[in-house]
């Protein structure tokens, strides 16, 4: 029998219909694909998940903004994510809509369960609300508007509420959550955010309002017609749903999920709400949350409802997928907030890309091609410059890009890459192929192979960032699909020399300068 892979879950959040897609919702779903991609090809069993959240009083605005029924509405917006999916190259094992019958039978059976534990009960509700972010708050965080309406910290407009509502005891939940937090010090990253969580618990919790009995769009609450389930509560059961909550005791072995990588801006429900009403229902909370910055537009957060978006169609067609992927994750810390610039897409994407990687590559098999009949060279004896450059590529990058990815540090994971192509550079430039033709072609050959088994390696490390072009790299040396995953980045799968190779091409294009328009 194979042994069974150790499993791995990453989840995306699930994207409000509100709107269309734009580079905010592309970045999180790229993070998450790199991490799932990164996970296969190091042996993995891998479950990546992404949707849409479809319910709520927000997008039953919309839906009557544009003159047709909620359902017609989620279904046309829903798929223009689906649609993102395959223009980005997304490798998503499952796209889960919340208004789906799974989606509805799973919060329905959490909901019981979490009554049955005398975790729910019905009271009276009236507060400031924002419509914007499905969202109550308190009075002491407003502050009045020009036009004299109050605003919430997020800039969204608030109105006075008052229903029936179905409470959580999320108040009784403050010190397990806080004993959880201590046991658990990478639950979530980065750190100075979980420290933001941890005093937002310990300055005390009060019972959260659970279902909304002013609007109809969501998932009836079990026994009580006249109330749906507060959209959160929806949202975020959509994790386990996945997973088979409700259907399959085992969860298919993915639950806890190993990673919720979210945004800043939902932090407390992912890292304060969800974990406790896992708890309190007797699930596990997930492993780790991840939440990251925003990229802005001359300072601004991206935003469909502020209307300065990116559009993820316009960057494919400046950049391509591929070097969109790139530019996002290494331009960044992830973690901290960035503002788009097209010139600094240019300029990365040209230097780290198409001069980088690309000239390597390029150089290099060119070089074989033409002056070693077209077959890579085997290797003579090696001298310190050889084995120095070969233990970079075999011993230190895959554990190092392994502990960057760990922690969610897509760019500390990309520098220790580039570490590499530089080194690579370098080293091409100091063994200067092109003159030992003329002087000791022995020497020559070895050289040649020392670089193609850094270029190999590379290739297929750089897969789960650029598959495509990963893909493409590894098809100039005609690898199998077999040796194209983490456990051939070794001395073990080495070439041997000998192998033909086709006529190179070139990977990464120059992008021109007029392209930096903004
Ligand atoms: O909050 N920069 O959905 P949402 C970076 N349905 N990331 C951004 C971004 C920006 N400018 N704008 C959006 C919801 N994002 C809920 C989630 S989960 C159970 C329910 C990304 O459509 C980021 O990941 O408003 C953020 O958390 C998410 O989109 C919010 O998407």
């Amino acid at each position: 029998m194979p042994e069974s892979k150790d499993k791995y879950y990453v989840t995306t959040p699930i994207y409000y219909v509100n709107d269309k897609p734009h580079l905010g919702h592309t970045y999180t779903t790229i993070a998450c694909d790199v991490l799932a991609r990164f996970k296969r090809l190091d042996g993995y069993d891998v479950k990546f998940l992404t949707g849409t959240d479809e319910h709520g009083l927000k997008v039953k605005q919309s839906a009557e903004k544009a003159g047709i029924s909620p359902q017609e509405f989620t279904d046309q917006v829903s798929q223009n994510f689906r649609d993102l999916c395959g223009l980005m190259n997304f490798s998503n094992d499952d796209f889960i809509r919340t208004t789906e019958e799974r989606h509805i039978k799973a919060c329905q059976h959490l909901w019981k369960v979490l009554e049955e534990r005398g975790e729910i009960y019905l009271d009276k509700y009236a507060g400031w609300y924002a419509v914007r972010d499905e969202a109550y708050y308190q009075e002491d965080e407003l502050r009045e508007g020009p036009d004299g309406k109050k605003i919430a910290p997020s800039g969204a407009e608030v109105e006075w509420m008052e229903e029936e509502s179905y409470f959580f005891r999320l108040s009784s939940w403050q010190d397990k959550l806080l004993e959880f937090y201590e046991s658990h010090p990478d639950f979530c990253l980065p750190e100075t955010r979980f420290n933001e969580v941890k005093s937002f618990v310990r300055s005390g919790l009060k019972d959260l309002s659970v279902s909304r009995t002013t609007f109809d769009w969501g998932v009836p609450v079990p026994g009580n017609d006249k109330h749906v389930m507060y959209v959160w509560i929806d949202a975020l059961t959509n994790y386990i749903t996945a997973a088979g909550y409700g259907v399959d005791h085992e969860m298919g072995g993915y639950w806890p999920a190993d990673l919720h990588m979210v945004g800043k801006d939902i932090l407390r429900f992912h890292a304060v709400y969800w974990p406790a009403f896992l708890m309190a229902a007797g699930i596990q909370p997930p492993k780790r949350v991840f939440a990251h910055g925003w990229w802005l537009i001359e300072g601004e957060k991206m935003s469909k409802s502020i209307g300065n978006v990116i559009a993820p169609a316009d960057l494919i067609e400046r950049y391509g997928v591929d070097a969109t992927r790139y530019f996002v994750l290494r331009e960044v810390p992830f973690g901290n907030d960035g503002d788009f610039v097209h010139a600094n897409a240019v300029n990365r994407i040209n230097n780290d890309l198409a001069n980088g990687l690309g000239n390597l590559a390029q150089r290099t098999l060119s070089f074989i091609y033409k002056n070693c009949e077209g077959k890579i060279p085997a290797p003579a004896e090696l001298t310190e410059n050889d084995t120095a450059l070969l233990a970079k590529v075999y011993d230190e990058m895959l554990p190092t890009v392994r502990r960057e990815l760990d922690q969610q540090r897509f760019h500390k994971a990309l520098d220790a890459i580039w570490e590499v192509v530089n080194a690579s550079n370098v080293y091409i430039d100091i063994e200067a192929p092109w003159a030992l033709k003329k002087t000791d072609t022995v020497r020559m050959g070895t050289v040649l192979y020392v670089l193609c088994e850094a270029i190999r390696c590379l290739s297929i490390i750089v897969q789960p960032v650029m598959p495509e072009s990963g893909k493409a790299l590894l098809d100039l040396f005609i690898l199998p699909e077999e040796k194209r995953c983490f456990q051939s980045i070794s001395r073990d799968a080495a070439l041997k020399g000998g192998e033909g190779i086709p006529q190179p091409q070139g990977v990464f294009p120059r992008l021109q300068l007029e392209e930096k328009a903004a």
